[in-house]
């Protein structure tokens, strides 16, 4: 083969892999997802976010407010809320959870004690601001560290049978304000621990 064909051919090649490169980067741009992988993992699996989302048999827990991004006492407001099926969902947007709270510069902690089936689980944590993910009084995910938009923290962790006490300390710092924690059984190499808080 002489020089100029194969100059052509691997210029054409180098231009495909930019192409399709660049493709990748702006279908992960515009959604709304953390990075190429979460986009791959929701295509291939269509029904997981719906199934996550479901609202239908959640359990109530125990919410207190505090009007600082430091859960300082005093409680603010206290009270209880309902969850998902498989975790807690609350979106607030610019408002603030309740009248006694602020609709910005706000903490709060959360505390369900939830039956489990024994086996390994992966929990899923997206938060606007800020979180922590306490596990039978050990702390087992932290990103207190302000917004990241798109981002979706995992860890896998695993459980005995029986009821576990799951806490989640939130704060917000201003703007919008939301978090969504949930969880499922059999994680796949999806479920690794990324942006942990000292643990980049
Ligand atoms: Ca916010």
């Amino acid at each position: 083969m002489d020089k100029r064909k194969l100059v052509k051919i691997i210029g054409g090649l180098g231009a495909l892999v930019g192409f399709v490169a660049s493709i990748l980067g702006i279908i992960t741009f515009f959604s709304p997802y953390q990075n190429i992988q979460d986009v791959i993992f929701i295509y291939k699996n269509p029904g997981y976010l719906k199934n996550q989302y479901a609202e239908d048999d959640g359990v109530v827990w125990q919410a207190s407010f505090y009007n600082n991004i430091e859960l300082k006492d005093p409680i603010a407001s206290a009270g209880s809320i309902k969850g998902t099926r498989n975790g807690l969902k609350v979106d607030w947007g610019l408002k603030s959870p309740t009248r006694k709270v602020n609709s910005d510069y706000f903490s709060g902690i959360f505390t369900s004690t939830i039956r489990f089936n024994s086996g390994e689980y992966c929990f899923v944590i997206v938060v606007d601001d800020g979180a922590m993910l306490f596990i039978d009084g050990r702390e087992i995910k932290n990103v207190w560290w302000g917004y990241t938009p798109g981002a979706i923290y995992r860890v896998p962790h695993k459980l005995s049978e029986g009821p576990h006490t799951i806490q989640f300390y939130y704060y917000e710092k201003f703007g919008e304000a939301s978090f969504h924690l949930w969880w499922y059984p059999n994680p796949g190499i999806e479920c690794v621990t990324v942006g942990h808080k000292g643990v980049p």
